[in-house]
């Protein structure tokens, strides 16, 4: 069974991530590590913070000689801006402690502030915050960098791109070689395939510079060369989509999921919607008229390109806040405002790509297995061929 975990604060010392259960042997590149996470600090829109940090892993446990050897893969990514709250956040209290806190007593609409604050019994949100932010993420995208290495043994690959911003949106589909494109480029702007649309978004997000406001959107991770078979119908948490659509519902600030055309669907007729089936003799294989399901029928993978949406709420941090009440004296007061980011939409994409990973590992696993890459490429291909055969 394959699972991770991530801890850590956003002006803590460190991000700690750690992956447990792929077989031993696969290659590992930190460079690739390093790259997703310079990926997900891209994008028109990103705050202060991003021009402290330069996300980088330290594989501490797990890898050897450029390969896993089956133990748990250990990451620290450590947070630049912790020298600036060692005071604010220190592990063991000093006696100056109380004075140096920097406590948020104005819980900010839309972030986990006020309903942690309550829960936790604190009237600081300052603790909840810190767990809460999208910081957080880089441990994700760490994790699921290595699950992508794992995939790509496979020929899998995940990438993503960005389909709104706002009310402007990309308005038509996009083909796997223009997010391969997208992904190579060393200038992130919004992460669209299309240069008109993503000029449009961009003044969207200008807007809400100007305005104090911010902004959020739709991206799609695809998964492209992804086997018939992963995932079951068994049983309601067999099934793929709705593992997928837990993983990319838990990325902070994403309300909400569609897998395939699902909202389109939903507005038309069955025969509209469904993808048809047929047969290529000469290639001995069945063929789909469409891939409106997204990859995923039942809950299986039906070899098509796993096609998922997130939708992502505008970041709940705004320079002109919202109204709030504060947690000591009752009275209402202007939501807490630090800094924060007016558009993160291609970021959640790259955090989407790395919870798909992970979870299609995990899927992967699931179905073939193996304590060593060798073993688990063995179980692939004798059902690959059982598939050709069928
Ligand atoms: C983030 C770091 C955070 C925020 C953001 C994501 O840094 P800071 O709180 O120091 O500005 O920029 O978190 C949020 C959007 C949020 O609402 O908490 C990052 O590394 O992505």
């Amino acid at each position: 069974m394959l699972r991770f975990e991530t801890a850590g604060e956003s002006h803590g010392e460190c991000l700690v991530a750690t992956l447990t259960g792929l077989p031993a042997g696969v290659p590992i590149s930190l460079e690739k590590i390093n790259r997703e996470l310079w990926r997900r600090q891209q994008g028109y829109g990103r705050g202060g913070r991003m021009k402290i940090e330069t996300d980088r892993a330290r594989v501490v446990s797990g890898v050897r000689h450029s390969q896993t050897i089956g133990s748990p893969v250990a990451m620290i990514l450590e947070n630049k801006d912790w020298k600036n709250w060692t005071e604010v956040l220190p592990v063991e209290s000093a006696p100056d402690s109380e004075d140096k806190k920097k406590p948020v007593t104005r819980p900010r609409p839309g972030h986990a502030d006020l309903a942690g604050a309550i829960k936790y019994g604190y009237h600081d949100a300052r603790y909840i915050l810190e767990r809460a932010s999208a910081r957080e993420t880089t441990a994700r995208v760490a994790v699921g960098a290595v699950a992508k290495q794992f995939l790509a043994q496979f020929g899998i690959e995940i990438l993503s791109h960005v389909i709104a911003v706002g009310s402007e949106r990309l308005e038509r589909t996009a083909g796997w070689e223009e997010l391969v494109e997208l992904s190579q480029r060393d200038e992130v702007l919004l992460g669209c395939v299309e240069a008109d649309a993503e000029r449009r978004m961009k003044a969207v997000v200008d807007e809400a510079y100007k305005t104090g406001d911010t902004v959020g959107g739709v991206f799609e991770v695809m998964a492209h060369n992804i086997p018939l078979g992963l995932g079951s119908h068994i049983a309601w948490d067999s099934r793929l989509d709705g593992r997928l659509a837990q993983a990319i519902v838990s990325i902070q600030a994403v309300k909400g999921v569609e897998v395939g055309f699902a909202a389109e669907g939903a507005a038309a007729f069955g025969s509209a919607v469904q993808d048809t089936i047929h047969y290529d003799e000469a290639g001995r294989r069945f063929t789909r008229g469409a891939n409106r399901a997204g990859g995923l029928e039942g809950g299986i993978t039906s070899g098509q390109d796993i096609v998922i949406r997130g939708l992502l709420k505008p970041i709940s941090t705004l320079r002109k806040p919202l109204e709030s009440v504060d947690l000591t004296t009752r009275e209402p007061s202007l939501a807490a405002y630090e800094r924060s980011d007016v558009c993160v939409v291609p970021a959640a994409g790259v955090i989407g790509e790395a919870m798909a990973a992970i979870v299609l590992a995990e899927a992967f696993l699931d179905k073939f297995g193996g304590d060593s890459l060798g073993e688990t490429r063995r179980n692939v291909e004798g059902y690959l061929e059982q598939v050709k055969n069928y």
